[in-house]
């Protein structure tokens, strides 16, 4: 377990875990010094609970007063690729991310989830079908070092990790960790898909033959990163951290909604199967559970019924978290009826990948999707041709329009209106669903940070404007 007493300790950035951070590390006795880019302004409350703390700050840059410490800890929105931590690391100075100081400060074993989509919706599945053993937190929106202590004995930390916190851990060793899917994402953060790849990996770097690693046997990338692992061949590790040790590989279980697996769960006649031995046991009937639309989320129920089935959870348990679990705010979510319009909110959806699976939920019905925001970068193409087979109309708001435009209709006919605002989107939505009736998508596939403060925002908009249209 670190040692933070007397040790003068740099943390970088000032959000929910920078100040979580300051305050776990000054109560073990650490010299605190909390370092973040944007101005006093900007940081007003963050400033006022740093002194109400009694923790020293500085704010505008990052100066070289941070290498004169002894350890620096980064945010998840800090990348390790930082000029400053570069030159830190050259002087032989640590530098960990929030997620490996939470791990080392648990008093009990981690679950961990990562993957471009359905991180939230399985942490928050495993959650509900470990009942009291558990705690949730991480991505999903609590900094995880606040929360550990909290963690019942004998119990789990269930935590929700993205691939900005994968990068700076070190010495982190779940218990069980999923790797959902990777597609991709975040190429604004990382420099290309392989570092994006690689930090994922991260994940399994050091789990051993204690532990249970859980890969989809449907999306192509976790599969390669399963045969990877396999081979103890794991692209996952940077420059500046302790090469991993290990004298034996994790226990490996995977899931397909596909086709049966050698160990683990997959769907097949209306059944979630589980499987970890000789027998095949026929274990929850999936019947539609209202919570958990389109057939990524059996997938997650998968992911979630794998662990809860290796930890001997009865399936009475498993079946009740899967029937009370309601979509996550902004995943997929009706937030509003009228007449025979249903409004979905998907803000949360900020890839192609996560788009093209709500999309092919709707596939029944006259569906207008409202996409596009900040340009991530990413190939449209697949969200092209899932437009052009799903939906009738398309409407498309934000900096990425022009591409996404132009993208849709190399792959063929839909019709396209431009919005200049999402409120005109959602009333070009309802006026072209309303006499026949349908779903109005908000699915962006792009980030929010072009029109709005960020995903929360736009959907939180987005539901104001769909319900004052009546009810
Ligand atoms: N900052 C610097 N220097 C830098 C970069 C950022 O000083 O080089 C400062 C910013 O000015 C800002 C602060 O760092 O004041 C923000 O830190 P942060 O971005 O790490 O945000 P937190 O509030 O600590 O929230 C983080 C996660 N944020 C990100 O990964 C961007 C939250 O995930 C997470 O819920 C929270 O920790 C608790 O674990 C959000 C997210 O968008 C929801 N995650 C991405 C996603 O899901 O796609 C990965
Ligand atoms: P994350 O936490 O990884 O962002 P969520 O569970 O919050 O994932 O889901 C975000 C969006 O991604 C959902 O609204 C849905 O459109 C899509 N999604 C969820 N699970 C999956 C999955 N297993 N595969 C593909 N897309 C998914």
């Amino acid at each position: 377990m670190i040692d933070f007493s007397n040790k003068d300790v740099a943390i970088l950035g000032m959000g929910k875990s920078g100040l979580a951070l300051a305050k776990e590390i000054s109560e073990r006795g650490g010299n605190v010094f909390v370092s973040d880019t944007r101005s006093a302004e900007e940081l007003q409350e963050a400033i006022a609970f740093l002194q109400e703390i009694g923790v020293d700050f500085e704010v505008g840059s990052h100066s070289d007063r941070l290498l004169q410490k002894d350890m620096i800890i980064i945010s998840p929105g800090v990348s390790v690729h930082h000029p400053l931590l570069e030159k830190a690391r050259e002087k032989g100075l640590k530098v960990l991310g929030e997620v490996e100081v939470a791990w080392q400060l648990s008093p009990v074993p981690f679950i961990a989830v990562t993957g471009t989509n359905g991180k939230s919706t399985t942490v928050t599945l495993i959650d509900r079908m470990l009942g009291n053993r558990s705690i949730l937190a991480g991505n999903i929106g609590t900094p995880l070092v606040s929360e550990v202590a909290h963690a019942p004995a004998n119990g789990f930390v269930v935590a929700e990790v993205s691939s900005f916190q994968l990068e700076s851990v070190e010495y982190f060793q779940p218990k069980i960790a999923i790797l959902t899917n990777v597609t991709p994402d975040h190429l604004d953060r990382h420099p290309n898909l392989q570092e994006y790849f690689a930090a994922k990996a991260r994940l399994f770097a050091r789990m051993d033959r204690s532990d249970l690693a859980i890969f989809s046997d449907d999306d192509p990338q976790a599969v390669r990163m399963r045969k990877l692992l396999e081979d103890d061949n794991l692209p996952s590790w940077l420059t500046g951290y302790a090469k991993p040790k290990r004298d034996s590989l994790p226990q490996i279980m995977t899931f397909s909604v596909q086709h049966p697996v050698e160990r683990g769960a997959w769907f097949s006649d209306g059944w979630l199967w589980y499987k970890n031995g000789d027998k095949a046991e026929k274990a929850i009937e999936w019947r539609g559970f209202a919570g958990l639309p389109g057939i990524h989320n059996i997938a997650n129920a998968l992911a979630a019924l794998i662990v809860a089935k290796y930890l001997q959870i009865n399936n009475d348990d498993i079946r009740e978290a899967l029937s009370v679990h309601k979509p996550l705010h902004y995943r997929m979510e009706e937030v509003h009826r009228l007449g025979k319009v249903r409004f979905i909110n998907d803000s949360k959806a900020t890839n192609v990948s996560s788009v093209v699976s709500s999309l092919e939920s709707f596939k029944d019905e006259p569906l207008a999707l409202i996409a596009g925001g900040k340009d991530k970068g990413f190939d449209f193409t697949p969200l092209g041709e899932a437009i052009v087979k799903y939906c009738q109309w398309l409407i498309l708001i934000g900096e990425a329009a022009d591409r996404l435009e132009k993208t849709v209709r190399d792959c063929g006919e839909v019709e396209i209106i431009r919005a200049k605002s999402l409120q005109e989107a959602v009333e070009i939505g309802w006026s072209r669903l309303k006499d026949e009736g349908g779903v109005l998508l908000l699915s962006p596939a792009c980030s929010s940070f072009d029109m709005f403060k960020n995903a929360e925002e736009r959907g939180a908009l987005f539901s104001e404007y769909a319900r004052s249209l009546g009810s």
